[in-house]
């Protein structure tokens, strides 16, 4: 390999430069940290990839890729699995024709979510391999492993990352990409690819026969790696956390696994029984512990208290231990806060002044919940605020109930708003509700991607849009606003009481664009794509 092709990627750089040497023919994802950057590297660099409205939607189209023969990638945030989730668990029996792989980037530590839930436990329950990289080369090679493993096997791949792969510059040494890139041919084969019982039943029987022979080649697996050391030690580790084990116990054997689900149980078992001690370490839940555990081999799991926040080396020494003792706090951040100038700004000045019950969502407008806004009461997951308004507004009395108003941004909307506003209209609550979309132009908190209502695509050429107002309008809501959150406006207080006093249903669209891309978006505008945005 010559010095020149080594390259400093992030492992989410990584993998999209993996699926492009891998002939993957089409990406597709939802914006969220810290997967974010694996499409847009991937398109940079060529690759064919799109923002879909999301993970479920993502998953879906590349499904229907992988099943018509071209390899395919779908790309998310781990909460984005719960999104399509539903997907997930039935393309585990139908297989695919060209290789699927799933991206499930996690946030031990939240980071940058709403939960630190740990996604190896859907690698099991959906009974689809897992594959986890601890380091950019990784992150690479796995990638190319994955795509083979998929379709010597014909089944989706989970590929879990987390954060600090993620983000993390290491050094790569690509390969020549792959030779055998199937093209795409639709092969019609009924019974694999339609789910009624009468196929499904046999075709679970099929994924644990695959599953079974997955964790047989998994016991010589070339994904997983030992480490010589002490028979005093041993530690049984994944992910990121090989890193931190090795030097935090220098001497120590370990086994690392790279294939996560199934395991290899006969691997691990004839580790176990040549060290003194084992430990495993391990990121978030004590999923792969209690797994060995099940087996009847005598492990240590890391204490309660490791389980909240990520892994480092000091913490996986402390495991090693057995110190319980507090850890020392974090020091105090700056809180966060909306820019200065920030469209999101006038609509929580308004809302908190007229003693609004916000049910809100998930974006930077989230920061209406603190000072000097404290204008945001409930928010769930990406979508909530429409469903918990609604609920809210159907058992609240009265005087209360009229008080109540669903707050969303643009991307959310399209990502999961839309249903809520289906909901609004064909469940109506007694005393109305008021949903304001803060139409700004972008996906701002995960940086700055393009969504179905902008009107342009990834790489931010023109493209198809939807009109938040007009689709209010053909669902049936006759009181729709269009308003500019001006500064010094007292517009947008006037048409929020309104909405609120006239006990119907009403759609606010604030639209003004996020100051820090509004002159990126007048640029984009200027390059032909038709937009409505105000001019910030
Ligand atoms: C299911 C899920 N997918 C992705 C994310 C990451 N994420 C959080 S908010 C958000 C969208 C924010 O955009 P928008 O609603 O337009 O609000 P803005 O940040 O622009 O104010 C995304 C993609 C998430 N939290 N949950
Ligand atoms: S990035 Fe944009 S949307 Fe987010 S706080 Fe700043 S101005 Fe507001």
């Amino acid at each position: 390999m010559s010095e020149q092709k080594r390259l400093l990627l992030s492992g989410d750089e990584a993998i999209g430069l993996a699926a492009l040497h891998a002939g993957v023919k089409l990406g597709a994802g939802y914006p969220g940290t810290p997967s974010t950057e694996i499409l847009e590297y991937f398109a940079e660099l060529g690759g064919k990839a799109q923002w879909s409205p999301n993970e479920k939607v993502a998953l879906e189209v590349a499904i229907g890729a992988a099943f018509g023969g071209a390899r395919a990638l779908a790309t998310m945030k781990h909460v984005g699995l719960n999104v399509a989730a539903d997907p997930l668990f039935t393309v585990a029996y139908t297989g695919v024709t060209a290789a699927l792989i799933i991206i499930s980037a996690d946030d031990p530590g939240l980071a940058s979510s709403q939960n630190e839930q740990d996604n190896r436990r859907y690698a099991e329950a959906a009974g689809i391999p897992m594959v986890e990289p601890a380091s950019s080369q990784e992150a690479y090679d796995f990638f190319l492993a994955a795509v083979e493993l998929s379709e010597r096997w014909h089944v989706p791949v989970l590929y879990r990352i987390t954060t600090r792969v993620c983000h993390s510059k290491t050094v790569v040494l690509p390969r020549e990409p792959l030779a055998n890139v199937p093209p795409a041919n639709y092969i019609r084969d009924v019974r694999t690819r339609v789910m009624i019982p009468a196929y499904a039943r046999p075709a679970h029987h099929q994924l644990r026969n695959k599953l079974k022979e997955i964790a047989a080649w998994n016991e010589a697996g070339v994904l997983n790696q030992e480490v010589p050391g002490s028979a005093k030690l041993g530690i049984i580790t994944n992910g990121v956390s090989f890193m931190h084990a090795r030097e935090a116990a220098p001497d120590a054997s370990i086994l690392k696994l790279g294939l996560t689900y199934p395991l290899p149980m006969e691997k691990i078992a004839q580790f176990v029984h040549r060290v003194d001690r084992c430990v495993v370490v391990e990121e978030g839940d004590p999923w792969l512990a209690d797994a060995i555990r099940a087996h009847g081999l005598k492990v240590e799991s890391k204490p309660e208290m490791y389980r909240f926040g990520e892994l480092n080396v000091n913490r996986v020494r402390r495991i090693l231990n057995r110190d319980t003792s507090p850890e020392p706090a974090p020091k105090p951040g700056k809180p966060p806060q909306l820019c200065e100038g920030c469209s999101h700004r006038v609509v929580f000045e308004v809302l908190r002044d007229l003693d609004c019950i916000v049910s809100g969502d998930i974006g930077c407008y989230t920061l209406g919940v603190l000072p000097p806004f404290n204008a945001m009461d409930t928010c769930v997951c990406m979508g909530a605020s429409l469903g918990v308004g609604l609920g809210l507004r159907h058992t609240l009395p009265p005087d209360q109930a009229r008080r109540v108003v669903s707050v969303i941004g643009d991307s959310t909307f399209v990502h999961s708003g839309i249903t809520g506003l289906v909901e609004m209209v064909y469940n109506p609550p007694a005393t109305g509700h008021l949903l304001i979309i803060l139409d700004n132009g972008t996906t701002a908190m995960t940086g700055h991607q393009e969504h179905a209502g902008t009107g342009r695509n990834l790489l931010h050429d023109p493209a198809g849009k939807v009109c938040f107002e007009d689709l209010a309008r053909s669902l049936g809501v006759k009181r729709v606003h269009v308003v500019d959150p001006r500064p010094g406006s007292d517009e947008v207080a006037q048409l929020i009481k309104e909405c609120l006093a006239s006990g119907e249903i009403a759609v606010i669209v604030a639209r003004r664009p996020c100051i820090l891309v509004a002159k990126q978006i007048r640029e984009y505008e200027k390059c032909g794509t038709a937009l409505t945005l105000t001019e910030a």
